[in-house]
């Protein structure tokens, strides 16, 4: 089966997603996410300049081998940019791999390994009664894990939190600048968790992201104040490129740690996994190289007593979510999956087969990854430009968001 058509699809159903859609000789068609929040457009270029007419022409069965020809040829490696284009590659050739055998994908990765994936949802309040007010919502919804993020008193606007329905960061073309402050955020937090712990008994998991903002030192001590309210993960606790700093956390607490969302392929968390140095790992299907890769993330992970946190943010799109699921269903070492809900604009672009019920997320069976894109619809909601915020101290200096 030959690739005779790629299309890169940029669309804003209420937040900006790119989508690569590879179609072929035989009418079999493949989508994969292409979606770097806050550089959409950086993907798309890279997909159609670079990516695209090498795909033309190609075996479409051919997926591991379009994977290193697209990771080795292009010299330069690894790379947000460069892994996003590779991996929604790799997911479109799943997807149509899995047309062509007339089977979902997960049964080519083996089957399935349990019955629904269990995912985690986002209670967050700009105070501590209105986040117990929605981790109560949550658990009544099916939830049984349930992320808590909370205002701290005297910052604005923190990471996490809002007082509308829907949670955007990226809500304006120039990055928005929030002040930050790791001593408030610290005496703050696990106060809040305990409440949270207090009210809801010991049967939910729960989980918190600190997105990078402290240091090795500051996140021990964080993590050895939360160990009494037994955090299923503490995420992120400091920026990954300077990754000893894990050594100096584990020193210090039992909390399990999580990390990942940021990182582009195995050899960003060989050494945090072949050290035990964390306890989920958190790559996402369209920001790790896609279904092939993420799968040999997954599998060294295993061997190290670390299980998998799928990063499923709203700015990884329906199609990254149908891939993650049939990674999360056949996976030996699945642990979580992360689930905000999209819009329903969103979900009307992008139609698919995976369904929410109970606390688990069900990828369905059809064909592939049971998930596609409305190019007609797309084309009805156009790009807008939109950035991440940015972090200031009191007195001015950048810092993590
Ligand atoms: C998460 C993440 C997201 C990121 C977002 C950036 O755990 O879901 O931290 O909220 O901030 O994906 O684009
Ligand atoms: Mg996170």
């Amino acid at each position: 089966m030959i690739i005779t058509d790629a299309r890169v699809i940029v669309t804003s159903p209420g937040r900006n997603f790119t989508t690569l859609k590879i179609v072929t000789d035989e009418g079999l068609t493949g989508v994969g996410d292409a979606t770097l929040n806050g550089r959409e457009l950086a993907v798309a270029a890279y997909l159609t300049e670079h990516v695209v007419p090498l795909l033309i022409g190609r075996d479409a069965g051919r997926i591991e081998d379009t994977w290193q020809y697209l990771y080795k040829g292009a010299y330069w490696r690894r790379g947000p940019v460069t892994m996003t284009a590779i991996s929604a590659v790799d997911t479109a050739l799943w997807d149509i791999k899995g047309k062509q055998a007339g089977l979902p994908v997960h049964q080519l990765l083996g089957g399935r390994s349990r019955d629904g994936v269990t995912v985690y949802g986002h209670a967050n309040g700009t105070d501590t009664d209105s986040l117990l007010t929605e981790v109560d919502r949550l658990i009544r919804e099916g939830y049984r894990a349930v992320r808590v993020q909370s205002g701290v008193p005297g910052l604005e606007k923190v990471y996490g939190v809002s007082d509308r329905d829907v949670y955007e960061p990226a809500d304006s073309a120039v990055p928005t600048e929030t002040v930050w402050s790791t001593e408030a955020y610290l005496d703050h937090l696990p106060g809040v968790v305990a409440r949270v712990r207090e009210e809801f008994g010991p049967g939910v998991k729960l989980l918190h992201d600190v997105h990078h903002r402290l240091t090795p030192i500051e996140a021990a001590r964080l993590g050895k104040a939360l160990e009494p309210y037994a955090l299923t993960w503490l995420e992120d606790p400091v920026p990954a490129e300077l990754q000893s700093g894990y050594r100096i956390i584990r020193r210090h607490t039992t909390t399990p740690i999580a990390v990942g969302e940021v990182f582009n392929t195995i050899w960003d968390c060989a050494d945090l996994i072949r050290e035990q140095l964390i306890d989920y790992i958190r790559c996402s299907v369209v920001h790790a190289g896609g279904i092939s890769h993420l799968r040999r993330i997954h599998d060294l992970a295993a061997l190290h007593h670390v299980r998998t946190g799928a990063h499923g943010a709203t700015d990884m799109s329906p199609v990254c979510m149908a891939a993650s699921l049939q990674l999360g269903i056949s996976a030996p070492n699945f642990g979580l999956q992360e689930h905000m809900p999209h819009t329903a604009e969103t979900d009307a672009v992008f139609p698919h087969a995976y369904r929410y019920a109970d606390g688990y997320l069900h990828p369905g069976d059809e064909p592939g990854l049971g998930v596609d894109i409305d190019e007609d619809l797309a084309a009805r909601y156009p790009y807008k430009a939109a950035s991440l915020p940015v972090n200031r101290l009191a007195d001015g200096t950048l810092h993590s968001w």
